[in-house]
């Protein structure tokens, strides 16, 4: 039994069975980790895996809200600490009835990677709560967010532990959460990112994971020769705010995106997505992407229940690019075949590990360019970074200065991974190169921190 499998079976052990993602997400690292381990006993001498594999703390609360009816409604709140060897804790909240504390475990761990490729001085952490938005009104989610906040400010602060938003989680949620926050301490800091542009979000905020995964997987092409995005046919899945900015920045380089999904559904327009028409059924009136038809009648709507056995629609149109943007594991076995059949080059991840490791696999037999989260969707954090700068500066920066940023940090990460592939002897491999190179900047900072 090699270090990593030992250490894997004791995790397992010392975790409860909801962590199953948590593992997934620790084994792929550690797969990747293994020639660094070998030849750096220090890292072992240190205890760095099992310290950085077991969160500095973990906050289990209930909340407790009325809705719109007068009933009283009961939900589960969380955050998880998991590393500030670099800078305060920083991740988003999610906000979906699946989430758990395995669930947020394994982002939160993942967030530390993700969060030392950027360069920029935040640790790992994620949070989040079973509540479900939809359907929800405004005053519910409202409601909801104060009584979240309550329990939650105990926690955070602007040098202790930044949230933002991520599934569930937009402008509006992380409004309200910023105006309690303000309510209970009277202190007016930058202790969420992702806020509205009025009181002190960045601008390039709501962009910025889309356009950031666009502007690596660019990078990423032209490492490996390929030419650009210029009329090449790409596919997204997903509806929500990686997606829709993904689509946006897509035709912006001149690629043709033709597919997104929601969880009912996928839309396949073989003349490209209506942008405005997807942003107004997502963004302002929350509906269905069934929606989308009634408008575009050209379009082709497939629904969960009609997707291929053990796959997912968007998956089975022939394209050029693929951008997963929606959840973990929407990505199969299945679906990487059908991608490696029709010819796909190149799998950017957008959302947090859409892939399955059998569909990585299947990418790396079959020389699939592949952008595995931690670095392509790294640009939503980076852009949090810069709106914690701004505010500590009391300062607003102009969208061409936020842009220019974004993408320098974008293709900056890009060629980290790359060359610490190469430097491996792993060329072209981005997932071991993400993992070894957010690895050593986190596990060297901890080193010198002492116990
Ligand atoms: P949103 O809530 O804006 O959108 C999520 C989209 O994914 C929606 O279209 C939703 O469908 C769909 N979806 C969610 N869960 C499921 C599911 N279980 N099955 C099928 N479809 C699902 O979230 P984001 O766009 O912010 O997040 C998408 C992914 O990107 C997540 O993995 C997130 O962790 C990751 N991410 C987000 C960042 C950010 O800055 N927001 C930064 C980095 C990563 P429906 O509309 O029906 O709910
Ligand atoms: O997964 C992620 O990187 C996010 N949801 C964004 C985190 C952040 O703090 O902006």
């Amino acid at each position: 039994m090699s270090i990593s499998d030992d250490t894997i079976e004791k995790i397992r052990k010392s975790n409860c069975s909801t962590d199953k993602t948590f593992f997934q997400a620790v084994e792929e690292v550690l797969d990747s980790l293994k020639p660094v381990l070998d030849s750096n006993p220090i890292y072992e001498r240190h205890a760095i895996i099992e310290r950085l594999t077991t969160p500095d703390r973990e906050f289990k609360f209930k909340v407790v809200w009325m809705d719109d009816n007068q009933n009283i409604q009961v939900n589960t709140g969380y955050r998880v600490q998991f590393n500030n060897a670099l800078g305060p804790y920083k991740g988003g909240l999610r906000f979906h009835p699946s989430v758990n504390s395995g669930i947020l475990k394994f982002l939160g761990f993942e967030q530390i990677f993700k969060n030392s490729l950027t360069g920029l001085p935040i640790g790992g952490g994620k949070g989040g709560s079973d509540f479900n938005p939809k359907g929800k009104s405004d005053f519910e989610v409202m409601k909801f967010c104060s009584a979240y906040m309550t329990e939650l400010h105990k926690y955070i602060g602007p040098r202790i532990d930044v949230p933002a938003g991520d599934i569930g989680v937009g402008g509006r949620e992380i409004g309200y959460l910023f105006g309690e926050y303000k309510k209970i301490t009277s202190s007016y800091e930058g202790v969420l990112t992702g806020k509205p542009f009025m009181f002190g979000g960045s601008l390039m905020r709501p962009e910025a994971t889309g356009y950031g995964c666009v502007y690596f997987t660019d990078e990423m092409l032209k490492f490996a020769g390929v030419d650009g995005f210029k009329d090449r046919v790409c596919t997204v899945s997903g509806a929500g705010n990686v997606a829709i900015h993904t689509i946006e920045k897509l035709y912006a380089l001149g690629a043709k995106p033709v597919t997104c999904s929601d969880s009912k559904g996928t839309i396949y327009d073989s003349r490209g997505i209506d942008l405005e028409l997807l942003k107004e059924l997502k963004i302002n009136q929350r509906v269905s992407l069934e929606e989308y038809c009634t408008t575009n009648s050209d379009a082709v709507y497939t629904k969960v229940e009609d997707y291929p056995e053990g796959g997912h629609e968007v998956w089975n149109i022939p394209c050029d690019c693929a951008f997963p943007s929606a959840t973990q594991n929407e990505l199969t076995d299945v679906d990487a075949k059908h991608l490696i059949e029709n010819g796909c080059i190149s799998v950017s991840e957008g959302a947090n590990m859409p892939s399955t490791p059998e569909a990585i696999d299947l990418f790396k037999e079959n020389n699939i360019l592949f952008a595995p989260a931690k670095a392509a969707n790294a640009g939503g954090v980076a852009v949090s970074e810069f709106e914690m700068s701004q505010n500590a500066a009391m300062a607003k920066w102009s969208y061409e200065i936020v842009d220019e940023r974004l993408e320098k940090t974008m293709r900056a990460i890009c060629k980290r991974v790359h060359l610490t592939a190469k430097d491996y002897g792993v060329d072209g491999n981005y997932v071991d190169g993400a993992n070894i190179a957010g690895f050593k900047r986190v596990a060297d900072a901890m080193i010198a921190e002492g116990i």
